[in-house]
C-alpha cells in the first residue's frame, strides 16, 4: 500500500511577525487531526545547518558579502531539503518549517538587492521542481515588527539593519503573495495573538480537511 505524501508548510514574514509563535498553534492543530507533525527551520533544521546558522546570525563576525548570505542560506537549504524535508514528506508525515526559500527572495532579493535570476538559479539547483503546498505569511508594519524582536532579546546580525531594509522584505513577500494568491495565506499579524491564531485556525482546517488528490 503506498503511503500518502506529507504536506509542506511554510512560515514568513520581517522579524517579531509571531511566525514561531504561531507555527507551534498550526502544530497542534494538524496533530489534533491525527498527523504526525515534523516542526523545523531556516536557516538550520539539520545538525550542519545549525552550524551554518550560528555563522549567519552571528553579530559578532565581520561584514559578510551578500553573495556569501545567499549561498550560506542555500547551502543550509539543501541539506534540510535532502536529510529531513522529503524523508519526512515520503513517510507520510506532514513539515512545517519557519522559512524557506521565499525568505531568500524576500531578505537577499528584496533586502540585498541580489538579482533575482540568481537566487531562482539556487533554487532550482538545490530544489528541483519541488514545491512548497502552503505559505503563511505573517503579515505586519515593519516598526511594530521590530519593536516585537526587540522585546524578546538582543537583536542578530540581520536584525541589526535599518527598518528600510526591512520594508523592502516585507514589499517583496507581499509581491510574491499578490502572484501566488493559491500557496499564500496572507494573515494580519498586527493584531492580537488571539486573532491572529484564528486566522491561522481557519487556514489550517481547509488543509486537514481536503481530500487527498
Ligand atoms: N533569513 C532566513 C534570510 O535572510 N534568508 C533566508 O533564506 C532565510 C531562511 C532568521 C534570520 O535569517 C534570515 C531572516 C532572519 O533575519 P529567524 O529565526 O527566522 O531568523 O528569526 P526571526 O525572524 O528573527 O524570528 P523572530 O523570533 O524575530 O520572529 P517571529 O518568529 O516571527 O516571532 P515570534 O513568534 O518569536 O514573536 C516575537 C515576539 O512577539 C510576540 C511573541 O510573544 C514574541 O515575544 N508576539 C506577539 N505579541 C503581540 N501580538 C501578537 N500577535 C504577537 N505575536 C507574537
Amino acid at each position: 500500500m503506498s503511503v500518502e505524501r506529507g504536506l509542506f508548510l511554510t512560515f514568513e514574514g520581517i522579524e517579531g511577525a509571531g511566525k514561531t509563535s504561531n507555527l507551534q498553534h498550526a502544530k497542534a492543530l494538524i496533530e489534533a487531526s491525527g498527523k504526525t507533525v515534523i516542526v523545523s527551520r531556516e536557516p538550520g533544521g539539520t545538525e550542519v545547518g545549525e552550524k551554518i546558522r550560528e555563522v549567519l546570525l552571528n553579530p559578532e563576525l565581520p561584514a559578510m558579502h551578500s553573495d556569501t548570505e545567499l549561498l550560506l542560506m542555500f547551502a543550509s537549504r539543501a541539506e534540510h531539503y535532502r536529510h529531513k524535508i522529503l524523508p519526512a514528506l515520503v513517510k507520510g508525515d506532514w513539515v512545517l518549517s519557519d522559512r524557506f526559500t521565499d525568505a531568500s527572495f524576500a531578505y537577499q532579493g528584496g533586502g540585498r538587492a541580489i538579482d533575482t535570476t540568481r537566487i531562482t538559479t539556487l533554487e532550482d539547483w538545490v530544489l528541483g521542481k519541488f514545491k512548497v503546498d502552503k505559505t503563511f505569511l505573517f503579515d505586519l508594519p515593519v516598526a511594530l515588527g521590530l519593536s516585537r524582536a526587540k522585546a524578546r532579546g538582543a537583536a542578530d546580525r540581520i536584525e541589526q539593519e535599518e527598518a528600510a531594509f526591512f520594508e523592502r522584505i516585507r514589499d517583496c513577500y507581499l509581491d510574491r503573495a499578490a502572484h501566488e494568491p493559491m500557496r499564500f495565506s496572507v494573515i494580519d499579524a498586527s493584531q492580537s495573538l488571539d486573532s491572529v491564531q484564528q486566522q491561522v485556525e481557519q487556514a489550517v482546517q481547509v488543509l486537514v480537511n481536503k481530500p487527498a488528490t
